[in-house]
């Protein structure tokens, strides 16, 4: 037998792209190898080579060997089943359910607030959203399922379960848009926010979104698609 062949992770730009961060994330916080395969958004690029590897044209996509993943709940999930290391959901009943609930609300749900508020890790946009209510309302469920998650399960560490797991993940990227655009939170909000954001990994996400030398036009970027 042969090496295994290491794992792919392509992703669109770090600055935007919040579906790509949240695999990403899952990867470098379990200490798993992967390369890192980088496509700038809405660039005939981008277009021309997720045409050769997803049915979908979307990221993020998993490329491990023979297999294709796409999607960024199935890419966790596939992580998840795929490598010990990389277990990511609580191991106790109760919290399991409820960690997959509130990563499956955040990947179908909140389109007020991912449309209003696109990621923009560079950018200090605060007070510059209009509030409306399907806003506030997303804003106001989030801010319950982080208290009531931290104060029933999170005793054992700063996460939402205490130890990092697949919730954080799907969570991490509306972290750093309540910062970006300067939402206001309680304080187990704002103290969630923080260890989110004070990750070594999300250091290193940031970092190279500074770097990134593409601007999409900020005034036009397609929401729900960044
Ligand atoms: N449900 C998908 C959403 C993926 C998605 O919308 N990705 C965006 C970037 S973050 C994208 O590829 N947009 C490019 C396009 O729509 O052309 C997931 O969870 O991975």
């Amino acid at each position: 037998m042969g090496r295994a062949m290491s794992m792919t992770l392509v992703i669109g730009n770090k600055n935007y792209s919040s579906w790509s961060l949240r695999p990403w994330l899952v990867l470098k916080a379990k200490g798993l190898a992967f390369d890192e395969e980088l496509l700038p958004l809405f660039t005939p690029e981008f277009r021309a080579r997720l045409a050769e590897i997803t049915p979908a044209g979307r990221v993020p996509v998993l490329l491990d060997g023979a297999i294709t993943v796409w999607d960024s709940l199935a890419i966790i999930e596939y992580l998840n089943d795929r490598h010990d290391a990389a277990r990511v959901w609580p191991a106790e009943t109760a919290a399991r359910a409820q960690a997959r609930c509130i990563a499956a609300e955040m990947h179908s749900g909140f389109t007020a607030l991912r449309g209003a508020m696109p990621m923009n890790c560079r950018k200090d946009l605060r007070g510059r959203v209009k509030m409306t209510d399907a806003l506030k309302a997303d804003i106001d469920r989030i801010a319950a399922i982080w208290r009531d998650t931290r104060a029933e399960h999170g005793a054992g560490g700063p996460f939402l379960f205490g130890g990092f797991t697949a919730a954080d993940a799907m969570f991490a990227p509306v972290a750093s848009r309540f910062r970006t655009y300067g939402v206001d939170l309680d304080a187990a909000g704002a103290e969630y926010m923080d260890a989110i954001l004070s990750m070594p990994e999300m250091k290193e996400w940031y970092a190279a979104a500074e770097a990134e030398p593409w601007v999409v036009n900020e005034d036009e970027l397609p929401d729900e698609r960044a």
